[in-house]
This record gives structure tokens, C-alpha cells and sequence, in this order.
């Protein structure tokens, strides 16, 4: 292990140092020879470092970045680890190499947040055929969990719950609830558990209902253009929109733009009700001012609960099989007191 750890590392240094003198990478310098002291002692005092591979999604939302910066907060030199970060730029292909890429690195761990729920049985094969433990965060897998150590995540499916349940009580509150009511849903990507399991959650409270009518759902791939775009659409189609959930911020932010565009106004008291999920910053700002109604909150600081569990592998202490991590929901009454310690 330790001498993994040690050939791993020193690859990584040799090409961190020509990268930081700005040469090339032909002039790789096999390690301790010719390069110089201090890379070799550079490289001998990070051998004992715990050598994680993650495999990110991409860069689509506020989210996204704030759960990176959760990970590379929670995996420094400090705590022990030298991480390999790979952003896959939404392309699950992308993923799979680098996944083959920290195998033939030899990395200690490898951390997946899969942009797609299928299609991982063959690579997470190779990872545990390799020896390496697999830790799946954010969202799901749908393979095998003889294949993968254990998940971190939050419960995305209780989310879309949530959602519908914020609803039921809101509308009851107006003696609405057995109205007509249409509703027009901005999924996230297709094929990711985050979508799925938040579209499926709200439905099995909707269809209690035969007065909630869901027109349509479309994906806005949980970016804003996409969300805007599709927004547009509906509106276009759609002349009596009562509700609109967008399964992130980002994409209420690009329906937001729509809505107001085409005249109209969301919010408490508004022309349509605004449902998002994630509560960001930025998005929460806009729970106070009475633009969005409700926002249930996904946790993107899961980078501790990931640390903690290679720790305890580390120790050799067994761990469960999924870690769900904490969350709220937050309307205009609760909302104020949360904007401040709101970092992302
Ligand atoms: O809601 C969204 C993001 O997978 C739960 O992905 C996550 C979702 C999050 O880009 O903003």
C-alpha cells in the first residue's frame, strides 16, 4: 500500500513541478534523478499521503460548485490526501475514463458522483477487481452494491416528497386543495437519480390528487439557459400555469427570467407558485423577497462525511452502506435567520 501510495505520488509531483516551471511534459525526469533535491524531498514528504480519485459531474449549477469546493475543502495535504480532481463536463464517458485513469494510477480511493444512475457495472468492476475501494456521493448507481463500498448522499426521492406535501399544506391553507390546479415540472438531467427520484417523490403525493394536473415536464439539464429555454416553451404552450417546480435553483433562476419576460410574476401572492430545491444563496434571497415560495434544501457539504469514511476504512472500522446527509426546507417565514451562515 504504502509503496503505492509513494509511485503514485511521485508521478503526480514530477508533473505538478513541470507543470508549475511551465516545461513540457517530454522532459519527464524519472523521480530522484537529474530533476533536482527538492523535488525528489518534495515527493518523499507527500508519500504517506492518502491518494483519492473524484470523478465530479461537471460545473452546471451553484450546487455543483459549492460541492466541489466541499470536497477539495475536506481532502487537503493538511488532512492527509493528495486529490486528483477530474471534471467530466456532463459527459459520463468522461467519467468512465477517468476512473480507468485512477486505476492505472493505483490511487487509495476513488470517489464517484455519477452523472447517470446506469451504465457503471463494468468500470466499478475493474476499480474493486483493482482492489480499490469506491465510494459513490451525491447521486445514485443503480449497480450492484457488491460493486461499491458505500454512498453519501442526500435523499433526493424524500425531496420531491417534500415538494408536494409543501404544496398540499399551502393550498389547504387557502381552502384550495381540492381546485384545479396545473403544474409544469423543469426537471434536471434525465437519467440522473436526482431527477428521477424528485420527480417520482412529488408524483406519488400528486396523484393522490385528480384536481393537481401535471401539463408537462421537460428537462432543463439543471442549468439556467436550459431552464429559461424550457420555461419559455411552456409559457408559449400554456396560458394557465399555477405551479411551476424547478428541480434546482438554476433552473428557477432561467424560469424566473421567462416568467417575468412574458409579463407575469411568481412568488406568495403571485401569479404562479415558484417550487425549487437546492436553497443556494442567491435563491434564498429570493425565498425572502417572496419570489420563489419554497425551496427544499439539497446539502452539497458532503466532502467531511466522505473524509470521515475513508478514515474509518483507513482504521479498518467497517461502514454502513449509505450516509444521508441532513436537510431542510425553507419559505419566507424561516428563511431570514439562514442568508447569513449561507457560504455557497
Ligand atoms: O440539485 C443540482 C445539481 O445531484 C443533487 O445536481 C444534485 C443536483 C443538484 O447540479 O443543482
Amino acid at each position: 500500500m504504502k509503496n503505492r501510495k509513494r509511485r503514485m505520488v511521485s508521478w503526480i509531483t514530477a508533473l505538478l513541478i513541470l507543470c508549475q516551471t511551465g516545461c513540457g511534459f517530454f522532459s519527464v525526469t524519472p523521480q530522484g534523478e537529474a530533476e533536482g533535491e527538492s523535488s525528489y524531498t518534495y515527493a518523499e514528504d507527500e508519500s504517506e499521503l492518502i491518494v483519492v480519485g473524484f470523478s465530479q459531474v461537471g460545473s452546471e449549477s451553484v450546487w455543483r460548485t459549492a460541492h466541489s469546493n466541499s470536497i477539495q475543502n475536506a481532502l487537503t495535504k493538511e488532512n492527509g490526501y493528495f486529490l486528483i480532481f477530474d471534471n467530466a463536463r456532463q459527459k459520463q464517458e468522461n467519467q468512465i475514463k477517468a476512473i480507468r485513469s485512477f486505476i492505472s494510477q493505483r490511487v487509495d480511493y476513488i470517489v464517484l458522483s455519477p452523472i447517470v444512475e446506469s451504465g457503471w457495472d463494468t468500470v466499478l468492476k475493474e476499480a474493486k477487481d483493482a482492489g480499490i475501494p469506491v465510494i459513490i456521493m451525491d447521486r445514485r448507481v443503480d449497480a450492484d452494491a457488491s460493486l461499491y463500498t458505500t454512498w453519501v448522499g442526500t435523499d433526493t426521492y424524500k425531496e420531491g416528497e417534500n415538494a408536494a406535501r409543501w404544496l398540499e399544506g399551502e393550498l389547504k391553507s387557502h381552502n384550495a386543495l381540492y381546485e384545479d390546479v396545473n403544474i409544469v415540472i423543469l426537471q434536471g438531467t434525465l437519467g440522473s437519480s436526482a431527477e428521477s427520484n424528485r420527480t417520482r417523490g412529488f408524483a406519488s403525493i400528486a396523484q393522490r390528487y385528480g384536481n393537481w394536473h401535471i401539463l408537462d415536464q421537460q428537462t432543463g439539464d439543471f442549468t439556467v439557459a436550459k431552464g429559461k429555454e424550457v420555461m419559455q416553451q411552456f409559457l408559449k404552450k400554456y396560458d394557465d400555469i399555477d405551479v411551476v417546480v424547478a428541480q434546482n435553483d438554476d433552473m428557477a433562476f432561467g424560469a424566473i427570467e421567462a416568467i417575468e419576460e412574458a409579463g407575469k410574476t411568481t412568488g406568495v401572492g403571485k401569479d404562479m407558485i415558484l417550487i425549487s430545491f437546492d436553497a443556494v444563496r442567491e435563491a434564498l434571497v429570493l425565498v425572502q423577497q417572496g419570489k420563489i415560495n419554497v425551496d427544499i434544501e439539497c446539502n452539497p457539504e458532503q466532502g467531511d462525511d466522505v473524509e470521515k469514511v475513508i478514515r474509518m476504512l483507513e482504521n479498518g472500522e467497517s461502514v454502513e452502506k449509505e450516509y444521508v446527509v441532513a436537510e431542510r426546507i425553507f419559505t419566507h417565514r424561516n428563511v431570514a435567520r439562514y442568508i447569513e451562515e449561507r457560504t455557497y
